[in-house]
């Protein structure tokens, strides 16, 4: 590939010499020319640039100088044999020998060529665009310094056919110039190249890669350094669990740092494993809403409701409540319990009652997924309202999980979990007049074993059963229970049923 960098400070590229880079060059892989941009002035002091048109500060590079360097290297010239690229002024370290005028090669019309002007207004450089550089024929960087490159220059060369021009940023600050852009671009590109890194495995693993994620920690001896170890996996020598570790790091990694990038990962890339590690960083991927349109994955937030959530509150409980009813249900009957419990004229009650009621939600991208409601008794030693519930409860203060539901699309992807555990991490840090939360209990249809086995998991366990009605319809529910303030759950059923 040949690239082509022009500049007024060609010594600036210097470091270009070195490394794998310099390497690639001597190993003729990469044909790099540098070349001083006032080579092509034509005034005695060979002026590159000059004052804003409107006023302002600073001074602004020529077009025309640019024009006649830029048609040169980009073998655009009538004459290109004739270009003044040669006379660099004397010292210039512009004295890469092969430094010969942009001749186009043999073959022109297959060539791809590229004009980069690094700019702090252009779009951010990223691994893709030094992917896509990496398959070009020839790669130009224009390096302005002082307040930028007049912009009819980009704009003139955006005309020309067969030549793309992009304006790129490094990122968001301020530098003096495109050099550093320049060394940037050519490094990220030039070990894309083939043959320039010895082994083009270590290309695939690494951050901003394929995968979309961070890259994971490394380690090398010693073992133990200024007392920190390195983490015992790496050393058990079983590959499964070494790979393991480092997904779950890189996508942690990935999490803390960089949620966009997770935003934009393809979830059919990801395992269960990797649904795991990001629904503990509060990510989950839901069901896509039609079939073949997959989802990204998506930030999950819990938080209080407040009263500017009630009418969504409202719409998500008309949406999920009739889902976990047992089917042989009247819909009349769920519709009037929907109307007398959970309208919004309800939940304004509810939220406004904080005495009374907690109410959490999930919140997703701007959208209500879940919602929990507990009731609080009214004062420590008011029982549960059945007296079956009340004897199968037996702690005290006790509140009710009355309602946990998320959205179909978000079901068995753990924000259920999630909400049920800040709710329980809430509810311990309550207290009914003076007297510390004790336990949490709800009636769930018998019928309903995934809600049974999630409760499980978050520690609930069967102390009985109760009658509940739903307009004509008698179900027999089960009642679970979880004490607040014991390490083991089981301990909570002294003096109950
Ligand atoms: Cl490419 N140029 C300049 N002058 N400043 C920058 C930049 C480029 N990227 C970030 N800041």
């Amino acid at each position: 590939m040949r690239l082509d960098v022009v500049t007024i400070f060609p010594g600036y590229l210097d470091a270009l010499d070195l490394s794998l880079v310099g390497k690639a060059r001597r190993d003729g892989l990469l044909d790099l020319r540098v070349h001083d941009l006032r080579g092509w002035a034509t005034d005695r002091h060979r002026t590159v640039d000059d004052t804003p048109f409107g006023g302002g500060a600073g001074m602004v590079m020529r077009p025309d100088v640019w024009g006649v360097a830029l048609d040169d290297v980009l073998g655009l010239s009538a004459d290109p044999s004739g270009a003044p690229d040669a006379p660099d002024a004397p010292g210039t370290p512009d004295a890469r020998g092969a430094d010969a005028p942009g001749a186009p090669d043999a073959g022109a019309a297959a060539h791809r060529r590229v004009l980069l002007v690094p700019t702090p207004s252009g779009d951010r450089f990223t691994q893709a665009m030094a992917e896509d550089l990496a398959a070009a024929d020839q790669v130009v960087i224009a390096c302005g310094r002082y307040e930028g490159i007049d912009a009819r220059v980009a704009e003139h060369y955006r005309a020309e056919p067969g030549i793309e021009v992009h304006e790129i940023s490094l990122g968001d600050y301020v530098l003096n110039g495109g050099e550093v852009a320049a060394l940037v671009v050519v490094e990220a590109v030039a070990r894309l190249l083939p043959g320039v890194i010895g082994n083009p495995e270590s290309l695939v693993e690494e951050s901003h890669g394929a995968a979309g994620l961070l890259e994971y920690p490394v380690y090398t001896k010693p073992p133990v350094w200024s007392g920190l170890e390195v983490p015992d996996v790496l050393a058990s020598g079983h590959h499964g669990r070494v790979a393991r570790w480092r997904r779950d790091q890189a996508l942690a990694r990935t999490a803390e740092r960089r949620p966009d990038m997770l935003a934009a990962l393809d979830p059919g890339a990801l395992d269960r494993a990797d649904l795991k590690v990001l629904a503990a960083h509060g990510w989950f991927v839901p069901a896509p809403r039609a079939p073949g349109t997959p989802v990204a994955p998506t930030r999950v937030r819990v938080r209080r409701a407040t009263g500017a959530d009630v009418a969504a509150l409202a719409a998500l409980a008309a949406a999920t409540f009739p889902l976990a009813c047992p089917p042989h249900m009247a819909p009349a009957d769920v519709q009037a319990f929907i109307d007398t419990r959970l309208s919004e004229r309800h939940f304004a009650a509810y939220v406004a009652d904080d005495a009374r009621y907690l109410v959490l939600v999930a919140e997703a991208a701007g959208e209500l997924v879940g919602y929990t409601l507990l009731v609080l008794p009214r004062e420590p030693g008011e029982p549960p309202y059945a007296p079956d519930v009340a004897d199968a409860v037996g702690a005290r203060p006790a509140a009710e999980l009355s309602k946990c539901y998320v959205l179909p699309a978000y079901q068995g992807t753990g924000v259920a979990g999630v909400l049920l555990e800040a709710t329980l991490d809430t509810a311990r840090t309550l207290d009914v007049a003076g007297e510390r939360l004790a336990v949490v209990w709800l009636g769930t249809n018998q019928g309903n074993r995934r809600a049974q086995r999630s409760y499980s998991r978050h520690g609930f366990t069967v102390v009985g059963t109760r009658r509940f009605r739903v307009g004509d319809s008698l179900e027999q529910d089960l009642v679970m229970a979880r004490a607040l303030h014991v390490a083991d759950p089981t301990a909570q059923h002294d003096g109950g049923r």
